[in-house]
Formats: structure tokens, C-alpha cells, sequence
């Protein structure tokens, strides 16, 4: 059964790290009524999800998927490319010990988990702000040997590889080719309909995919290709950067 650890967030969210966005209000009740809205999705698929304690002085600690990348043998606590997020490597260590074999990312390396695509057995590393040369090396380093490929793709205009490129299913990838070229992959590429660069953020769960519900012709096209979608509403998460992928980390228990 996969495991979803999440974290709830509050007005903190309003000092949150901004880098390709300018600042605008958000709602915290709307952005409240969204998490759990995600949350509801994620255990009516048979998740079990995991609540972290929330943590008032990080404003950006709602976005685990940030700190952490799961794979079958080993839990690796990444080491974010903000100093403001560095809080947040312990209680997300705290959190996955008890699920893995855990490793922590030690500095100089930086690598925020927004920039990480797992499919099968490859690895795909988006170079971006917030990920360093030695933080690609050390996860090379740490996954190579477990027999997996790694692969650095350069990102252009958003934050993480995840805001441009994500799963759907093993065989396919939802991307926004303006920000990131994923030809080398040898999977079917769905490339997200123009005026919806945000739409290319999903989360493959439990035979289903959410999707953010503000990229309707991205709905369809998933639908189109044999998904079953279940929209949900990430607007108030996105003025913080964020979408839905970054309010999960997700792993088979
Ligand atoms: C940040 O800049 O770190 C947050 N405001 C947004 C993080 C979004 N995370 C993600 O895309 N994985």
C-alpha cells in the first residue's frame, strides 16, 4: 500500500521562497480547503497518509516532496538549495526512518527532490537554482551503485523539473517541452497543451492521477490517453511556487 507523508501549513506560507514568481496574496483558508481536498483524494485511493507536525518558522515546509527521494532501497533525505528550507532535513529524517534504510545529503551538496523523476530504474536530475554539481554527484554517487542510471536534463523558466516534467504512468511523461527536452527517455511523452505550462505537474497514485483542476484541456488529454484523473484545485499552493506534487512524498510501504 503506498505511504503519503504530507505536512499541513498556515500563514507562514505567506513568507514562502518565491524565484520565478512575483509575490501575491494567498488565501490560507482557500489554501487550507485545497490540502485537504489532497489529503481526502490521496486516502480515497487507499494511501495511507501520514501527517508531519507542522513547523510555524518554515514557511515552505508543506512542500515535502523537496527533502526526500524514496526509492525501494533506500530513503534519501536531501539537502534543499535554500538555506531557509535546511530545517527541515531532520524532521523529514524522523519521518522516513522508520520506512527505509536512511541516508542525509551532507553540504556542500544542495538538491531539492522537486528536481527528481524516478522511472523504474533511471533517474533523472533537473539542473536548476536550487541543485548543485555536488548534489548531482552525490545522489549519482548514492543511487548508481543500486543499479540505477542517472541523467542531468537542464531546466529553463521554472522552479524544479517536476513544475515541467512528471510521471503518469511507466510508460508515459506529462511535460512541458519550453522548459525541459526529455527525448532521450525512451517512454511516450504527452506534451502539455500550450497556455497550460502548469498542467504538466501531476501525481501517479493508486491506479489514478491528480491533476491540477486549473488546466482543463490538460484533464482531457490525460483522459484522452487512458487515464483516470482525479482534478484537484493547487491555485493557492502555486502563488507560493509550489503544485501538487510538492505536498507528497509517496513510497510503497
Ligand atoms: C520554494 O521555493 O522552495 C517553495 N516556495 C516552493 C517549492 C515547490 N516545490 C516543488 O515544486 N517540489
Amino acid at each position: 500500500m503506498p505511504i503519503a507523508l504530507t505536512r499541513p501549513t498556515g500563514p507562514e506560507l505567506a513568507q514562502c521562497e518565491l524565484t520565478h514568481i512575483d509575490r501575491v496574496p494567498i488565501d490560507i483558508g482557500r489554501a487550507h480547503a485545497e490540502h485537504a481536498a489532497y489529503f481526502e483524494a490521496l486516502r480515497s485511493l487507499g494511501v495511507t497518509v501520514i501527517e508531519l507536525p507542522r513547523m510555524p518558522d518554515h514557511p515552505d515546509a508543506v512542500f515535502v516532496e523537496d527533502v526526500a527521494c524514496v526509492l525501494p532501497e533506500v530513503a534519501v533525505v536531501l539537502r534543499p538549495g535554500v538555506p531557509s528550507r535546511l530545517g527541515e532535513m531532520a524532521s523529514m529524517a524522523a519521518a522516513l526512518e522508520p520506512f527505509r534504510p536512511c541516508v542525509t545529503m551532507a553540504q556542500p551538496a544542495t538538491l531539492d527532490g522537486g528536481d527528481v523523476i524516478v522511472l523504474g530504474r533511471r533517474v533523472v536530475i533537473g539542473r536548476t537554482s536550487r541543485s548543485n554539481e555536488a548534489g548531482v554527484e552525490w545522489l549519482r554517487a548514492t543511487v548508481e551503485p543500486l543499479g540505477y542510471r542517472v541523467d542531468v536534463v537542464p531546466v529553463e523558466g521554472v522552479l524544479h523539473l517536476k513544475s515541467a516534467a512528471t510521471v503518469v504512468d511507466p510508460d508515459t511523461v506529462l511535460v512541458n517541452p519550453a522548459s525541459v527536452e526529455l527525448g532521450f527517455l525512451d517512454v511516450r511523452l504527452l506534451p502539455v497543451p500550450e497556455g497550460e505550462p502548469h498542467g504538466a505537474n501531476v501525481v501517479a497514485v493508486g491506479g489514478k492521477v491528480l491533476a491540477d483542476a486549473g488546466a482543463p484541456r490538460t484533464l482531457e488529454l490525460l483522459g484522452r490517453h487512458g487515464a483516470t484523473v482525479v482534478p484537484l484545485e493547487v491555485a493557492e499552493f502555486a502563488k507560493a511556487e509550489g503544485a501538487l506534487s510538492c505536498k507528497g512524498v509517496i513510497f510503497e510501504g
